[in-house]
């Protein structure tokens, strides 16, 4: 088949939607294909250059003139000129707005028929959608692509009712690097972090925001905390850290609630966790349960948006509805002290990511479609 040429926008900087298209782009890479990255600086997750991968930065001057710098034509320009000087056979467009109106923009500025993907994450609809100003944009980008692909098939659903597109969404579920998300044996980070070697590990991992509700965590961790020894790690950074760590102050777990930061290490932070909460309002998929389930770390998570499409309640992990702290403290008691129940749900939590979400398979439906969309099939 062709070596195809895939420019690619997405948002650099830490967060689920730029892990895809970086992870994306690898696996596109190792399959032959030239992927020529279209963002304001080096996406996070790219340590490794693969000789298949270029990047084409997008800059801009802040002029006076302008209260706000204009980032999305700086980025329909720079799409115009990679399109035309790269001679590529597709655009992939990760996350809606402004990425797809800029890739329309960069469409008609390079006088190009040029086919487009734009894949939704989850906040491009879920929040984004609900600002009046912002949702007849969303639906632009996506009746501009010339398909658009969801995350899950919650978020393709609440697209089609909130976003009334005039065009078919699908969904093309996320996937992890297996080779990357594995179980490893724990090492020393127990000790490293300050951690007793009996104590249960929680783990949460998250952008910090509103969004993921991380006070329900530490709430439902102090419930836990009564009755069994253990430690909470918070993972990541992000607005509502000082709010966090005030929170836990007052609930005077400063001993047993840890904030790491932002860590590149995650695989052997997960190897010595236990269980994994993601008590979010809105989430679109929950990469994050995938790549604690890739390390045999079950979870427990909210009923809402795709979470439901990856965590099987009483299987690989426990559904609980929004708030309910109560509910989770049983759940996590229930597990931890049943260690075949524990090793059933870590077993079937490993089977979910090598089943359902097995990277190859998903790669390859998004190759199938590059070829459609560059109009080789
Ligand atoms: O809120 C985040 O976690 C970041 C956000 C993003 O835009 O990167 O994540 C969204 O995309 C991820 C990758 O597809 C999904 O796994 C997350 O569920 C989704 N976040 C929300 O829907 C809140």
């Amino acid at each position: 088949m062709k070596r195809l040429k895939v420019g690619v926008i997405c948002y650099p900087t830490l967060g689920g939607s730029g892990v895809v298209a970086t992870e994306l782009g690898l696996k596109m890479a190792e399959r032959g294909h030239e992927m020529h990255y279209i963002t304001s600086s080096k996406p996070f997750r790219f340590t490794d250059v693969h000789p298949n991968i270029q990047f084409h930065e997008v800059k801009i001057d802040g002029y006076a003139v302008f209260k706000y710098p204009p980032y999305d034509i700086a980025l329909a320009n720079r799409i115009a000129q990679v399109i035309i000087e790269e001679e590529l056979d597709l655009l992939h467009v990760h996350y809606a707005v402004p990425h797809a109106i800029s890739a329309a923009l960069a469409k008609d500025m390079a006088n190009s028929s040029i086919g487009v993907i734009t894949t939704l994450h989850g906040t491009d609809v879920t929040i984004l959608g609900h600002d009046p100003a912002l949702k007849n944009t969303v639906r632009y980008g996506i009746d501009k692509s010339d398909i658009t692909t969801a995350v899950s098939e919650a978020l393709r659903q609440e697209t089609l009712q909130m976003i009334e597109p005039n065009k078919e969404i699908m969904t093309i579920y996320n996937f992890i690097d297996e080779e990357k998300y594995k179980p490893i044996e724990p090492g020393c980070m127990k000790t490293a972090l300050g951690i007793d070697m009996n104590d249960k590990v929680l783990i949460h991992i998250s952008n910090f925001r509103t969004v993921k509700r991380i006070p329900d965590i530490i709430a439902s961790f102090k419930l836990i905390r009564q009755d069994i020894s253990a430690k909470l790690l918070l993972v990541g950074e992000g607005p509502e850290q000082f709010d966090l760590m005030d929170q836990v102050k007052l609930e005077g777990l400063e001993d047993d609630v840890i904030f790491t930061g932002k860590r590149d290490d995650l695989p052997e932070l997960l190897a010595i966790s236990d269980l994994m909460l993601l008590l979010s309002e809105k989430e679109a998929f929950g990469l994050v349960l995938l790549e604690g389930f890739a390390c045999g770390v079950p979870a427990i998570a909210t009923n809402v948006g795709g979470i439901p499409e990856v965590v099987e309640d009483g299987v690989n992990g426990f559904l609980v509805e929004l708030g309910d702290t109560e509910a989770v403290a049983a759940h996590a008691l229930t597990l931890f002290a049943d260690e075949q129940l524990y090793n059933r749900f870590r077993e079937q939590a490993l089977h979910t990511v090598e089943e359902k979400f097995n990277s190859e398979f998903i790669v390859l439906q998004y190759e199938e479609l590059y070829y459609r969309i560059a109009g080789l099939s």
